[in-house]
């Protein structure tokens, strides 16, 4: 059995990759499942049910025998535990290539595209097998997610003419409308905890011998968050103490089309790293792979 998975706190691509990357391989004649790295958020939840496709086992650990396709990370900060002693066999994402190393021949695709799931596509196209409707629908929705209604720097062209593509395979016509709907489940804060928002969107990265946390949360109005603003940088504090340089939150107003960057660290660290502004406030930035992780990595790396 290979297991398909993504990264931990996974996101709607993590999850929607990992069932689609296990669709072709089992139509190629490998026994596969998907699996996930953790809880799903609201935002996955809804297109799972929207689509009527259920949700993946979440996989804790895995072990010295276990075979593993690994989706949308390569990191293994990112990685479930474990993966440093497991049989890696294939690799697919659209982020800078990480740390993981493997022990055997593997099936790599990585393409600096919008969406990890926009790459699946190609790997089905490349191997001539036609997409279920089901997991169309999950990959569509997996690319409005992580271009954000194409939106972000990291749309590219390829990842619409995917959503034209994946939209007619599972009869979807008003993807903008979809993609509204989806970040409205995505961006609800109400009565949730500072952990559980903090933790929505939350990676791990390791720069220089450091670790360094980002977490996203993308609202359509920063107003929401506005007042949970305490809460959220005393659960950062939290995640610093625990072992981490800095712990940086993205609160990105996808109306607006900007970010208001929180961050607990050394003084004067963010302004240092990403240009004095006036409370936090980058307009224009959305993409944390693209904007904020390569910024990151020249100051520390
Ligand atoms: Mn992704």
């Amino acid at each position: 059995m290979i297991y398909v998975v993504g990264h931990k706190s996974p996101d709607s691509d993590s999850v929607c990759s990992a069932i689609a990357v296990a669709e072709l391989k089992k139509l190629l004649g490998f026994e596969t499942e998907a699996r996930v790295a953790g809880e799903l958020n609201s935002e996955t939840k809804f297109i799972l049910e929207k689509f009527g496709v259920k949700a993946p086992k979440v996989l804790k650990s895995v072990g010295l025998k276990d075979e593993v396709i690994l989706v949308d990370h390569s990191d293994l900060s990112q990685a479930v535990d474990g993966m440093k002693d497991a049989m890696i066999v294939g690799l697919v994402d659209h982020h800078k290539l990480g740390d993981v190393t493997t022990k055997v021949p593997i099936e790599v695709l990585i393409r600096p595209l919008g969406c990890c799931a926009s790459v699946v596509k190609g790997l089905f196209d490349y191997y001539g097998k036609k997409i279920s409707k089901g997991t169309a629908g999950l990959m569509l929705c997996a690319i409005l997610s992580d271009t954000v209604i194409f939106r972000s720097p990291t749309c590219t062209d390829e990842d619409k003419r995917v959503v034209k593509e994946l939209s007619k395979i599972c009869g979807i016509g008003e993807v903008e409308s979809l993609g509204m709907e989806m970040f409205k489940v995505k961006s609800e804060v109400e009565g949730k905890s500072a952990r559980d928002l903090v933790a929505r969107d939350y990676k791990d990265f390791e720069m220089g011998g450091k670790r360094i946390g980002v977490g996203q949360l993308e609202v359509v109005d920063l107003g929401m968050v506005e007042g949970k603003r305490l809460e959220l940088l005393k659960e950062m504090e939290r995640l610093k103490v625990e072992g981490r340089e800095a712990v940086f939150l993205m609160l990105t107003d996808i109306m607006k089309e900007g970010t208001m960057l929180l961050y607990v660290g050394r003084e004067g660290l963010r302004d240092k790293v990403f240009g004095k502004s006036k409370d936090g406030w980058y307009k224009g930035m959305m993409s944390r792979k693209k904007q904020v992780i390569p910024k990151l990595e020249e100051y520390f790396g």
